[in-house]
């Protein structure tokens, strides 16, 4: 008796993590008005439901981005590698920048994990591969196909805040590295502007090996800048809504 109930109760817990999955899905997207947020969901289950977990192409995605496309924001469009937590604290506080986690499927899919099974019509958010087990799992499908939409609109001058405290700060396995640099287009984007983020113990500067490779990579026509600024800066600039964007660094 005593495994029947520890079985069902686990079954129901399970079962409770793809329900809480949706919740958390509707509850965020709602936050964004002029959306019909269950129409995005059944675009966002079409993409994986039913499907082997690692064999969901980006184009899997397509639907779920015609149904809530990435909106060009001309100078103010945000790009990070490795500056996840620096980055979101300062586009949380001010509106001068837009990362892609401000937008409605970045936010609403931020941090969260999601995969279908071959034969079931579920969504579950555990037991699904991680981000290195296979390429083509649906997290990290979605992640390079919104990176892709994302940066395909970019357009102006573009920031990018990137990490000075590691010797590689433009790694080429990084979504910003394999796919957004690649998708800028000197027809819309005029210039890339390199935030480097740096701390006491700095261990790389604007002349780094990899940035020159970042300067190679980028299409003929985008000027180039590199800034190097102190995280305490950057936190400072994040609380003090009064300072002007434009002189935060
Ligand atoms: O691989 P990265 O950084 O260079 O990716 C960051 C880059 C940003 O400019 C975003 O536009 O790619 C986009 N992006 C996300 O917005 C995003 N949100 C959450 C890429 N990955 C994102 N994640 C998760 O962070 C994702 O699950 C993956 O595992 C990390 C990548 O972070 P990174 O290596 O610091």
């Amino acid at each position: 008796l005593l495994l029947i109930v520890v079985v069902v109760v686990l079954a129901l817990t399970l079962s409770q993590k793809a329900d809480n999955l949706k919740r958390t899905f509707i509850a965020r997207c709602e936050k964004f008005q002029g959306y019909d947020c269950q129409k995005i969901w059944v675009a966002f289950e079409q993409a994986h439901v039913g499907r082997d977990p690692c064999n969901v192409p980006m184009e899997a995605y397509d639907p779920l981005f015609a149904e809530a496309p990435f909106k060009p924001a001309c100078n103010r469009m945000m790009f990070w590698s490795k500056t996840k937590d620096v980055v979101h604290d300062f586009t949380e506080n001010r509106d001068c920048f837009l990362t892609l986690e401000d937008t409605l499927l970045g936010s609403v899919l931020d941090g969260l994990t999601w995969c279908g099974k071959k034969g079931s019509s579920e969504t579950f958010s555990s037991g699904c591969p991680g981000w290195k087990d296979c390429e083509k799992n649906p997290v990290r499908s979605f992640w390079n196909g919104a990176s892709t939409a994302f940066a395909d609109v970019a357009c102006g001058d573009v920031t990018a805040m990137l990490n000075g405290s590691i010797t590689t700060p433009f790694s080429p396995t990084s979504t910003f590295a394999s796919i957004e640099v690649k998708r800028f287009n000197s027809m819309r984007v005029e210039s890339l502007n390199v935030v480097l983020v740096t701390r006491k113990n700095a261990v790389t500067n604007c002349t780094n090996a990899s940035l020159r490779n970042l300067q190679e990579e980028l299409d003929d026509g985008i000027k180039y800048n590199c800034t190097e600024v102190a995280e305490s800066q950057v936190l400072d600039c994040s609380s003090d809504p009064e300072k002007p964007c434009g002189a935060c660094w």
